[in-house]
């Protein structure tokens, strides 16, 4: 079987153009059994529930927006813990990372472009600031710039403020094949395109954060335990059952993925700390 696996020059490659631009696009990388399956379900849980459009201008009064999608269907879980993407997220952030959301974007024909923003602005630290969060898109379809794919300030993720909401900025198309994946820093400024194509443009963002901050949405609380407990285990600790540096997320001195029926396999802080003292 064909590796998916990022190697390690890639990530090299890829590392150096997010640093000068904020992103960079992973192209052809999803296989195609995976593509296939990911669309299936996305028709299957849209056949099943009535979503329809959202009714806010950033999140587009012409787009299908599904969150929590790892509640909705297992086939969503494969995409968290890709190989082909994690672990270059993991050298941007650090293995400590977290899954912050995970959601499908799908503007159809006629949503005209989000705001532009970055996915980090509600965090109220100055800019520009050490990486806290890192969102990718997958690309079910083609992303062209006539159905709306993404729009990006290049370098913006250095900037020292974010952008106005109502700001007329001068951006770059990140068009990609279906199978591909654009990942950016979540300080670059950046917005869904305009869709005047006929059909729809359909991406999951997949948004990671550093294991230190709150997760954009509550998947402890979210996603039903047994479908949890499903999970591969790093699944589960991206899912915020785990510890970060062996104290945040801890319960009573425990760590939370026991509350899965594993065991803890790194030490808390304190017995790391008593370890050294001892020698
Ligand atoms: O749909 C896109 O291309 C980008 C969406 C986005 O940035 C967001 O909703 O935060």
């Amino acid at each position: 079987m064909k590796t998916t696996k990022i190697s390690e020059q890639a990530i090299a490659g890829h590392l150096r153009k997010l640093e000068r631009d904020g992103f960079t696009v992973l192209e052809n990388v999803i296989p195609n059994d995976l593509l296939a399956e990911l669309k299936a379900a996305l028709a299957e849980i849209e056949q099943a529930h009535e979503f329809g459009y959202r009714d806010t201008a950033f999140e587009g009064t012409r787009t299908t927006r599904i969150y929590n999608l790892l509640g909705y269907h297992p086939a969503f879980a494969k995409i968290p813990i890709f190989d082909g993407t994690l672990p270059l997220v993991e050298r941007m952030l650090d293995p400590g990372l977290q899954l912050s959301s995970l959601s499908a974007i799908c503007p159809g024909p006629g949503q005209v472009p989000q705001p532009l923003h970055s996915d980090s602005q509600m965090i109220p630290l100055p800019r520009p600031h050490l990486p806290i969060a890192v969102n990718s898109m997958w690309a079910l379809s083609d992303f062209t710039e006539a159905n709306g794919a993404t729009r990006i300030v290049p370098g913006s993720h250095n900037f020292d403020h974010d952008p106005d909401y109502d700001g007329s900025y001068e951006t770059v198309c990140a068009e990609m094949p279906a199978g591909s994946v654009l990942v950016w820093y979540s300080t670059l400024w950046h917005g869904g395109g305009h869709n005047k194509s006929e059909a729809r443009r359909d991406g999951i963002a997949c948004y990671y954060c550093a294991g230190w901050i709150r997760q954009q949405e509550n998947q402890q609380l979210g996603i039903d335990m047994a479908r949890l407990r499903s999970f591969p285990r790093r699944l589960q600790e991206l899912c915020g059952f785990s510890v970060y540096r062996g104290i945040y997320g801890h319960i009573d001195n425990q760590d939370p993925i026991e509350l899965l029926g594993r065991k803890r396999t790194g030490k808390m802080v304190w017995q790391a700390s008593d370890e050294v003292r001892k020698g």
